[in-house]
């Protein structure tokens, strides 16, 4: 291990803080986890975790154990800090970088000579300079860098996370890096960082054009997505399947249509594409063109279970199959399955049925109407006029065809199409 490396810290952690402290401290390097939740940090310190993701608990324990991990409230010295906090919006999609200053500047009093500071939170494009310049502020007895400028006291880079939840302590390690330094030194430095537990290839840049990367990585796959849900919606007008259409054109050689469904949901495509609209406004027509276009799903499906349940819906049933905001996992963050039940079941007196499979209990909002129960996918189908498949989870596959018999059916996902 480089001798600049020994000692870590990673400020943030959530669904990519951890797993990547976690990961480091399995490599026999001695990382400090810091947060602001005094929760996570008694669970993390006690070896359990807090977030739910495939393997992490036993890599998380064994660190606490050999003593490779600890949490703590207060940041300490370290040779390298990562940053990995929440970018959110404000206002009118606007992002709100105030976690990222927040983490520079308790971070700020600990650098010396020779740190590294690298910022992995999805971020809009010249973040990483704002984050020098609050560094800077904070210690002006240490010099930092200028994009092109002299070597500085501190390195500084940006290296987004592309991890796919469910997966990510195989992609933490297999996946390609962007690693965009404020100089190609910072760069360089970052990149020998990032070796430490990287199969993947690491890709020097300007932080800049890293920050872009990740923003444009999603908005690409908005975007196509968009593109999708907008045949979808074509296809209904001119009545055509549109899962036939869409296997059919993807024979071309070419041609590669996603998958329509209710919406996009989830903490970064449906956000992270507002990045870059908010940066760049008149520019970038298509790309807040997409968000709205997926934006508007959820409420054309609701047309379409309105007009099913036509003008005797008073007393009919429905039923949700899925809540999640994709399939097989029991994530319901910015779920457009489950806006799509609440306001269903906020405006329909009847009963409602939902079946999600990863899930013991109904989220509080649903709950709280009262009139909606959790089901399992075929008492759901068996109690309701008008069966709704909102996410195509793998268990929905083995619903028997013979019980959709005589009931109003809208498949989102294409599944029974
Ligand atoms: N979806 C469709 N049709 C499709 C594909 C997806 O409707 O054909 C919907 C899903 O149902 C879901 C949403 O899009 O609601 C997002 O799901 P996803 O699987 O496309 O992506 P995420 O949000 O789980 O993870 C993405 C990934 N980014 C890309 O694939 C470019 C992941 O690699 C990123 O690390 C992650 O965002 C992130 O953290 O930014």
């Amino acid at each position: 291990m480089p001798k600049s490396f020994q000692k870590v810290s990673v400020v943030g952690l959530g669904y990519i803080g951890l797993p990547t402290a976690a990961v480091i401290a399995s490599k026999g390097v001695s990382v400090l986890g810091v947060d602001v939740q005094p929760h996570v940090i008694e669970t993390l310190n006690a070896g359990d975790i807090h977030i739910v993701e495939p393997d992490l608990a036993g890599v998380l324990r064994a660190a606490v154990q050999q003593g490779y991990f600890r949490a703590s409230l207060q940041p300490e010295p370290a040779d390298v800090f990562l940053i990995a906090v929440p970018t959110p919006f404000k206002g009118d999609h606007e992002p709100d970088v105030s976690f990222v200053e927040a983490a520079a500047r308790s971070i700020a009093p600990y650098l010396q000579k020779g740190s590294l500071v690298i910022l992995e939170s999805t971020s809009p494009v010249g973040t990483t300079e704002k984050m020098v310049t609050w560094l800077a502020q904070a210690r002006p007895d240490l010099s930092f860098p200028v994009p092109g400028g002299a070597p500085a006291d501190v390195a500084v880079a940006y290296c987004p996370e592309r991890v796919l939840p469910g997966r990510v302590l195989h992609e933490l390690v297999a996946n390609d890096r962007v690693i965009g330094g404020m100089t190609s030194a910072c760069a360089e430095r970052a990149i020998d960082f990032y070796r430490l537990f990287v199969d993947g290839q690491c890709l020097a840049t300007a932080a800049r054009t890293a920050e872009m990367a990740k923003l444009t990585e999603n908005a690409f796959r908005d975007v196509n997505i968009a593109f999708a849900n907008e045949l979808s919606l074509i296809c209904d007008r001119l009545d055509i399947n549109v899962w036939e259409l869409i296997k059919l054109a993807n024979h071309h050689p070419r041609v590669n249509v996603l998958q329509p469904g209710p919406g996009v949901g989830g903490h970064c495509i449906a956000v992270d594409p507002w990045f870059i609209v908010h940066s760049a406004p008149e520019q970038a027509q298509l790309i807040a063109t997409a968000r709205r276009v997926n934006d508007g799903k959820p409420h054309a499906v609701m047309d379409k279970i309105r007009q099913a349940l036509g003008a005797g819906g008073v007393g009919r049933s429905i039923a949700f199959l899925g809540l999640a905001f994709k399939p097989d996992i029991d994530d319901l963050r910015e779920s457009p399955a489950l806006e799509i039940a609440l306001h269903m079941a906020q405006e329909h007196v009847g009963p409602v049925y939902v079946a999600e499979p990863h899930i013991n209990a109904l989220p509080a909002s649903l709950k709280a109407l009262g009139h909606v129960r959790l089901v399992t996918a075929q008492d759901a189908i068996s109690a309701a006029d008008v069966v709704v498949l909102l996410v195509n989870h793998s268990q929905f596959k083995e619903v028997d065809p013979g019980t959709l018999q005589g009931k109003a059916l809208i498949d989102t996902r294409g599944l029974w199409s």
